[in-house]
């Protein structure tokens, strides 16, 4: 979003209103015209842990205005490439999908239609969480661009059955979409730690087909032997908890893990991922800037992941 100047305005990333990136705001998803559309789940009525993540669209898109899109493309010396050229790709902000509070099937409704809706406009749907949970309607919601498989990156493997009769948690998302006709094989990358998951779920995961990766038998065997292993030429979903990566640099989530990965190790692993396929959306979920850095450390990470993979997918299809 550009801000008023009587000269050609510089639209610092202190100023203007935060949409994701400062791109351009559409919350009417009728009018809905984009390659890539960011929403919000601001939803953690199912979190099993500690809550906070309904304001995680809004503490990323804070951290996110350190980022802007330009006709140019933004430069990767790294790379010696340009990323996301405005010219070329059309990234718009549209608000968040409803929370109601206390009424998860209501709220699970919304995120569900805004997937959809997205999906039949287009554009690719990149979510921002709220609790994992919300994995389950964002799944649902892409039905239409099914079938798919499901790259999962996270600290804890969430195929939780139930809890107290709840079949609808932050722990059970890959064991709901498991149950989903137009979802596949899923490969769960950075599993570790002490989760909702028990032995049996595990072993569930392993009979539906499913691949479990630690973050020390990733580093054990590398980052291409990682990706050799995952299904080539496919559709995917990609679902991101922030808490897959280390605790130290991610705090700012309801279970922050040690022993998680480090930002050159994601990248390169999201980079490979962008390279397997179609990716038909994403969402990165788990960020409760409450239990943040003072410098929104967690926020900023995930904005950045954001960014870094939207530039990875729009390069596979610009080379495609
Ligand atoms: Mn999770």
């Amino acid at each position: 979003m550009s801000n008023f100047s009587l000269r050609e305005p510089v639209n610092l990333a202190s100023t203007g209103i935060a949409s994701f990136a400062k791109t351009a705001i559409c919350t009417n998803l009728d009018d809905l015209i984009a390659d890539i559309a960011v929403i919000g789940a601001p939803c953690d009525i199912s979190i099993q842990g500690r809550s906070g993540a309904r304001l995680g669209p809004r503490g990323i898109r804070l951290q996110s205005t350190r980022f802007s899109y330009s006709p140019e493309g933004s430069y990767d010396p790294e790379r010696d490439d340009f990323y996301l050229s405005t010219k070329q790709w059309r990234v718009v902000d549209c608000g968040d999908a409803d929370l109601v509070p206390g009424d998860l099937e209501a709220s699970f409704a919304n995120i569900e239609a805004a997937v959809r809706t997205i999906v039949s406009r287009g554009a690719m749907p990149v979510v921002l969480g709220g609790d994992h949970s919300i994995t389950i309607p964002v799944a649902r919601g892409l039905d239409i661009a099914g079938p798919f498989h499901v790259i999962h990156f996270d600290s804890h493997l969430d195929w939780s059955y139930t809890r107290g009769g709840q079949r609808y948690s932050n722990g059970s998302p890959c064991r709901c979409m498991a149950a989903m006709a137009h979802v596949d094989k899923m490969a769960h990358l950075g599993i570790h730690g002490i989760g909702s998951s028990q032995k049996s779920d595990f072993a569930d995961a392993l009979a539906y087909g499913d691949l479990i990766l630690s973050p020390k038998q990733i580093r054990k065997i590398g980052i291409a032997e990682t990706l050799a292993r995952l299904p080539r030429g496919e559709r995917y979903f990609v679902s991101i908890d922030i808490d897959v990566m280390d605790c130290s640099i991610a705090a700012g989530t309801g279970s922050p893990m040690h022993g998680g990965l480090y930002y050159d190790e994601m990248v390169e692993l999201l980079e490979g991922v962008a390279r397997l396929g179609t990716i038909v959306g994403f969402d990165l979920v788990e960020v409760a800037p409450q239990y943040d850095d003072l410098s929104g450390t967690t926020c900023y990470l995930a904005a950045r992941l954001i960014s870094d993979f939207l530039g990875f997918i729009t390069k596979e299809r610009e080379l495609s």
